[in-house]
């Protein structure tokens, strides 16, 4: 944790928001955090004593009175929280009222009279930022764990949120500062060092700290797969049985099933949850040379689908040999980029034994995993064992559950700038460079690294992040 003092003060004008999803529920929380908090709520607040007096952390009854009018609003159950030790850092008020969208909206508007501003998406987490409650990796992980799309998602912010990375970095951070301390010594008071410090010692440092965050790095992939959730496409030659396919994994009647080849034309989407990762399953055109432009058209768009692809799924015919459309289809997706499954579709009408010969060779040509699975998506055979193949290679791909996987675009940004800040000391060490060029290079990549925790981030920055947030967050 970082002291305020880095970060500026904390404004301290009072602002207030529906804690609590808008609508109709058994319940509606009203926060209010600010200089002002407690005032404010007591311009309204009737109670046995005033929530000035009340004491910090214990539930008061009371009921809500217009400001203005004297009108009773509802009746509540507030919590005072005092500064610092509120999640804000400032004076914080929780009314806890009957949830009704209107009357959730007439006490806020009556909060707004009464001295408060309505908040800003985020601002009441941004404050916590701003007062040092947390660092901006445990901000952005508040924001993920709202939008997790699947529970490896939410553990993984979860883990965000309790510092596990942001501890990671402020070890390569030490790690690196402890390397560039000795040089700063030596270039500020070298006429009593008679020699520039080891650079043995230095080289070390900068190995470690490269070598941590190549290990950062290395995790983009999975990054992506937990904030954006995978993709996964179904392809194969016309009439294989696709639709049908996403269809009975779904559990939905979603894409146009019919015996005519190349009846799909455009991509047909489907979301799901799949070895706890959110997916995005993707229905594509049968891909066979075509004179037709718009079979041809989807044929391209098929091509595209599969190139985005986080994991591919081949589906080939199992009752016929397979055809010279399905090598050409299977070539394109065995290219080693992304993993693949195959499947065998129709086994209700037989597998013949050439097809299975083929699927068995491309599946492991992927790896010697094996998956290639007879299904029938007519009749439901096998779907149970592709849904729970699906979920063990997204999971693999996922990589394991360390829970501190970066999610952020931003992030990588930063690793990479503080990366090759790391290259050139390097350089310039092994060069014979002077020792302030190597401490100029160490302290950028310090600053990159300080770039990912927020340790100096200016408004711009903290805009961008912040109003991808809720209001009332
Ligand atoms: N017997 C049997 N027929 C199936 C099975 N799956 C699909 N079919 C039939 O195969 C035909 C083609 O199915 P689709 O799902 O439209 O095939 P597709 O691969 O999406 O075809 P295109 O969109 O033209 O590329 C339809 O008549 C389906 O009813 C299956 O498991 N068993
Ligand atoms: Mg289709």
């Amino acid at each position: 944790m970082i002291a305020p003092s880095a970060r500026g003060a904390a404004p301290g004008d009072t602002i207030v928001a529906l804690a609590t999803p808008p609508g109709t529920g058994a319940l509606a929380i009203v926060r209010l955090t600010g200089t002002d908090a407690v005032a404010v709520a007591d311009r309204l607040f009737r109670g046995e004593t005033a929530l000035a007096t009340a004491p910090a952390r214990q539930a008061r009854y009371g009921h809500l009175h217009d400001p203005d009018s004297g009108e009773p609003l509802d009746e509540v159950v507030a919590l005072v929280f005092r500064a610092p030790n509120s999640v804000t850092g400032e004076d914080v008020v929780e009314l806890t009222g009957h949830g009704g969208a209107f009357l959730a909206r007439a006490v806020l508007e009556a909060l707004v009279r009464a001295g408060a501003r309505p908040a800003l998406p985020g601002e009441f987490t941004r404050r916590a930022f701003l007062a040092g409650r947390m660092d901006l990796l445990q901000a952005e992980a508040v924001a993920d764990l709202i939008h997790a799309r699947g529970e490896r998602a939410r553990r993984n912010a979860l883990a965000q949120l309790d510092g596990g990375l942001s501890s990671r970095i402020t070890a390569l951070r030490t790690r690196l500062l402890d390397g560039l301390a000795p040089l700063e010594a030596f270039i500020d008071f070298g006429d009593d060092v008679p020699e520039a410090p080891g650079g043995q010692a230095l080289r070390g440092a900068i190995d470690d700290v490269r070598a941590g965050i190549g290990r950062l790095l290395g995790g983009r992939t999975r990054g992506r797969l937990l904030s954006d959730g995978a993709v996964v496409a179904l392809v194969g030659r016309p009439n294989v049985g696709k639709s049908s396919l996403l269809n009975a994994l779904a559990g939905q009647d979603r894409a146009l099933v019919h015996d005519a080849p190349g009846t799909t034309r455009d991509t047909v989407d489907v979301e799901m949850t799949l070895g706890g990762i959110g997916v995005r399953l993707v229905d594509t055109a049968g891909i066979r040379a075509t004179v037709d432009p718009v079979e041809e058209a989807g044929v391209s768009r098929s091509k595209r689908a599969l190139e985005s692809a986080d994991l591919a799924l081949l589906v080939l015919e199992a009752p016929l040999p397979p055809a010279e459309d399905d090598r050409a289809v299977a070539a394109l997706v065995a290219d080693g980029a992304r993993p693949l499954i195959v499947v065998r579709n129709k086994a209700d009408l037989g597998d013949d034994d050439g097809t299975r010969r083929f699927s068995e060779e491309l599946a492991v040509c992927d790896g010697g995993t094996g998956d290639a699975l007879a299904v029938s998506a007519r009749r439901g055979d096998g779907i149970d064992r592709l849904v729970e193949t699906l979920s063990r290679r997204l999971s693999e791909a996922a990589g394991d559950d360390e829970g501190l996987t970066m999610t952020r675009a931003r992030h990588y940004e930063a690793l990479r700038r503080a990366d090759e800040a790391l290259l050139r000391a390097a350089g310039a060490l092994e060069a014979g460079a002077f020792a302030d060029m190597v401490a100029a290079e160490l302290r950028e990549s310090l600053g990159a690294l300080g770039d990912i925790t927020g340790d100096r981030a200016g408004d711009d920055i903290l805009d961008r992040i912040f109003r991808t947030f809720c209001i009332g967050k």
